[in-house]
């Protein structure tokens, strides 16, 4: 028995199913999971020594890659200086000032310490202004574990091929009403139906948690629009878009101002940060300012703090968007091509440094085509590329990740285990 089993077998008694988040367990793609021990730029290593091409990233937070100097000495410093205070901190008026300044629809932001918090602050945002209980969501999408978004949802939830949740009360999970992502149709009657009742549509402007889905053209303009005509709140949750797609997120990208946001993953670098935001006069409606209440002990922590403008400073500095977005398009369009010539349908797309591909023939628009991947070939495929030294996400549900530390070369030697460990999967068949 290894030192990893041996701990695996302890964590497996201690936690439910031996993790703190439930993907992290392997369940979809068989195996036991490695421990982290450290990370260097682009590289993983775990408990045993093993290096990792790593393309799960923390699940997105790590655009600089892993223990970025900058980061890290910011960090420290701030460590040095007390860990929490309970009080304002310069580092949220700085972090803050970052963000209104890269997302045009954000006036103001409050800092909290997880995507979910985000979500869950912004939907009930949406209802106080609104005075309205519905909420419009997409099959597919995950915004974190709040009750009202555990309806049909991605990420993990897919992945393991849960039905709604359990302990998510009917009376909540009936005002949460789904259409399929990139169907415009559908939502226009959904908005038909509950003519004035629906509080706010939330969405993953471009899915990153049912593997990786954009937005068909007009799609999220059409949001726009039908929410506008109705007097909904349009909510653009930007966990994992923000700083990805681009510098200020989808929103940027596809010129469009949605009445809130949420940020999280590369906001905080790592720590656990997160945050809503969007114009003045809808904010204006979060306590101590307005009656819609929302708090946190932890909330623009100094250290997260630290971490997230050490991160976007050297963002700002480097401006590595372009560069980190022909190379997440060379990585996919390589694993499109070594399945395809290997006889594997394949299809797979990338926006600014997130990925994905789908182990079937394309195009792929909305959760019920993801669906249709592959999961068994996938399976295969992942434990070729982690007994080869890549990790990507153990999920066929989740999406991909670069950061400014894989170069060409690291994406020239991930594309050659690409290739012998779908030889593998192959010859497991
Ligand atoms: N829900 C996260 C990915 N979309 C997974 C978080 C984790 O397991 O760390």
């Amino acid at each position: 028995m290894t030192g990893r089993d041996r701990l695996w077998e302890k964590a497996l008694r201690l936690l439910p199913g031996g993790v703190s988040s439930p993907v992290r367990a392997f369940r979809a793609v068989g195996g036991v999971p490695f421990f982290a021990e450290r990370g260097e730029g682009a590289c993983l290593i775990d408990t045993e020594g093993r290096r990792y091409l790593d393309y799960v990233l923390s699940w997105g937070p790590l655009i600089l890659g892993h223990a970025h100097p900058e980061v890290v000495a910011a960090v420290q410093e701030a460590a040095a200086r007390g860990m929490s205070f309970g009080t304002p901190v310069p580092g949220e008026v700085e972090l803050a000032e970052r963000v209104v300044r890269w997302f045009p629809s954000i006036d103001t932001i409050r800092f909290v310490s997880s995507g979910t918090e985000a979500t869950m602050s912004a939907v009930r945002l949406a209802r106080g202004i609104t005075g309205r209980d519905l909420l419009l969501k997409f099959e597919g999408c995950y915004h974190g574990h709040g009750d009202s978004f555990l309806v049909k949802a991605g990420s993990g939830v897919a992945t393991l091929g849960l039905p709604d949740s359990p302990g998510v009360p009917a009376a909540l999970s009936g005002l949460t009403v789904t259409a399929p992502y990139n169907d415009l149709e559908a939502v226009r009657e959904a908005f038909a139906n509950y003519r004035g009742r629906i509080s706010a549509v939330i969405v993953e402007p471009v899915v990153g948690n049912a593997g990786l889905i954009p937005p068909a053209e007009g799609f999220l303009e059409g949001l726009r629009e039908v929410t506008r005509e109705d007097g909904a709140l349009l909510i653009f949750d930007e966990v994992m878009t923000g700083f990805r797609v681009a510098r200020g997120g989808a929103q940027e990208r596809w010129g469009i101002e949605p009445d809130l946001t949420t940020l999280g993953k590369v906001l905080g670098a790592g720590l656990p940060v997160a945050a809503f935001g969007g114009r003045r006069e809808l904010m204006e409606r979060v306590a101590p300012v307005g009656p819609v209440y929302q708090a946190g002990t932890l909330s623009g922590n100094p250290l997260a703090m630290a971490g997230g403008n050490a991160q976007l400073a050297v963002l700002e500095r480097d401006d590595p968007f372009d560069d980190l977005e022909r190379r997440t398009a060379r990585l996919v369009r390589g694993i499109v091509t070594a399945a395809r010539e290997r006889g594997v349908p394949a299809t797979g797309s990338s926006v600014g440094s997130m990925w994905g591909v789908y182990f079937r023939e394309g195009p792929v628009r909305n959760y019920a085509e993801a669906r249709g991947t592959d999961t068994e070939f996938f399976a295969r495929y992942f434990r070729g590329c982690l007994d080869r030294g890549v990790f990507i996400a153990p999920s066929a549900f989740e999406a991909g990740f670069l950061s400014t530390a894989h170069g060409d070369e690291e994406i020239d030697r991930t594309l050659e285990v690409v290739g012998q460990a779908m030889d593998a999967a192959l010859a497991d068949r």
